[in-house]
């Protein structure tokens, strides 16, 4: 198969964007290394042990890979950005994270793909899926396959449709010659800051890393990642935040006119869904509400200990009751961050 042939098979599987690159190391596994070793990961060690090394090259994921094709799927939808909606009663749960797991929807459209090549490809054909979870540097290899740049927001990002897209690759045994489009397009974000100005935490950082995210500080890290107590000089910042933050997508130019998704499983279940209604409910409320959703990581507790700082941080007298509720969560989590929150209504 040819790449505008894999392009074509990429487009009728479901993704917008699709390149190929070829299965080898990329200059940014020095880069990687180096931010694993600053301590930049935090508690998430799924980055930092011995999987951190499969990061060095594609072949130890699949040792017969020589081509990596890199899709992006759209997940924007019509409704307004975090900094558009400013109702403070209301918890900020992050574009990608409003409707179906992105992990099944890719997972189920390079399945499509891989076939397509399979069929093609004959006896001896050998592949492997990736989504978000393998040690693989994705948007190293979407940069490499044409699919975007990296920004100063260490977001990928396209030229035509912005930021709000999923990555996904597919490794595959053939070797597939990369098109004159599948090259790392340039550096697009000139001498503009605007997301390293609107970030509330100061998440990134300079550096002799180039564009780096300490996620240690990071709102998407806290609010996901971070299983424990949030660290208290980084409570305030989060704001209303529940889970994830798209901030410095929502100011960053390229995403004006980012293109739309007309997938309908991105749509919001709720959109902004009122704090008070996330505070009351139970484990088994939680589960049903988010299943099939990428809201379920940040598991019950972790849920609730970020509900509870963005009631506080609202500063909302209407809040006192549900959160004297929390602070009295058999979850000492909970119940902690609940009692910090309510210092905040004083
Ligand atoms: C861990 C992780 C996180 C962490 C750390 C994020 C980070 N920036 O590293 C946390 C939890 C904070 C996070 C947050 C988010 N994430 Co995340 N995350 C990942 C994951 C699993 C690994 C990323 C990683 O390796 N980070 C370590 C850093 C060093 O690696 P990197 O970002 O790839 O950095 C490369 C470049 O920055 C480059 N580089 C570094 N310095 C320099 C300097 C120069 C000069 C140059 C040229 C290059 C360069 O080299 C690095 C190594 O390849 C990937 C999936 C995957 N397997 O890759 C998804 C992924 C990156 N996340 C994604 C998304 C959607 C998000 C959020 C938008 C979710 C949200 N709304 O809350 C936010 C965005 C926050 C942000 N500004 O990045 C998407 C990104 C899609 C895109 N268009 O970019 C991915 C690809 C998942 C997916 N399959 O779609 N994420
Ligand atoms: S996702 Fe939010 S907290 Fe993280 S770097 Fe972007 S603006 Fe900062
Ligand atoms: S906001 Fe500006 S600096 Fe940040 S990623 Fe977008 S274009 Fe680049």
């Amino acid at each position: 198969m040819t790449w505008p042939e894999v392009r074509l098979l990429a487009r009728r599987c479901g993704f917008e964007l699709a390149g190929v690159a070829r299965a080898e190391p990329v200059r940014e596994r020095a880069w990687y290394q180096a931010w694993s070793a600053g301590g930049f990961a935090g508690e998430m060690r799924y980055l930092t042990d011995r999987r951190a090394e499969v990061r060095e090259d594609p072949r130890l994921l699949l040792a017969s890979a020589r081509t990596i094709v890199a899709v992006g799927k759209l997940y924007n939808t019509a409704w307004p950005l975090s900094t558009e909606f400013s109702d403070a009663e209301r918890a900020w749960i992050s574009r990608y994270a409003w409707g179906d797991d992105y992990h099944r929807v890719l997972r189920l459209g390079l399945e499509r793909l891989d076939a397509g090549l399979r069929a093609s490809a004959g006896a001896g054909y050998e592949s492997k899926i990736c989504v978000d979870t393998a040690p693989l540097l994705e948007r190293s290899y979407a940069r490499q396959a044409g699919l975007g740049w990296i920004g100063r927001n260490t977001c990928l990002i396209n030229q035509r449709s912005g930021s709000w897209f999923f990555l996904g690759e597919l490794l595959v045994s053939l070797a597939i010659d990369p098109g004159p489009e599948d090259a790392p397009p340039p550096d697009r974000c000139g001498t503009c800051r605007r997301c390293i100005e609107a970030c509330p935490t100061q998440a990134l950082v300079p550096g002799e890393l180039g564009y780096t995210l300490d996620a240690r500080q990071c709102i998407s890290y806290l609010t996901i990642e971070l299983r424990g107590e949030i660290p208290d000089p980084h409570r305030s910042g989060m704001g209303r935040h529940v889970f994830g933050c798209d901030i410095c997508q929502d100011v960053c130019p390229w995403n004006r006119r980012a293109s739309q998704s007309d997938e309908p499983g991105w749509q919001p279940l709720e959109f902004a869904p009122p704090l008070d209604k996330l505070a009351s409910l139970t484990e088994a409320e939680f589960r049903a509400m988010f299943e099939n959703t990428p809201v379920t990581r940040a598991r019950y507790s972790g849920f609730l200990r970020n509900v509870a700082l963005a009631m506080g941080n609202s500063r909302l007298e209407k809040f006192r009751a549900p959160l004297e509720k929390l602070a009295r969560s058999p979850d000492a989590l909970v119940a902690a961050h609940a009692e910090q929150a309510l210092e905040n209504l004083k």
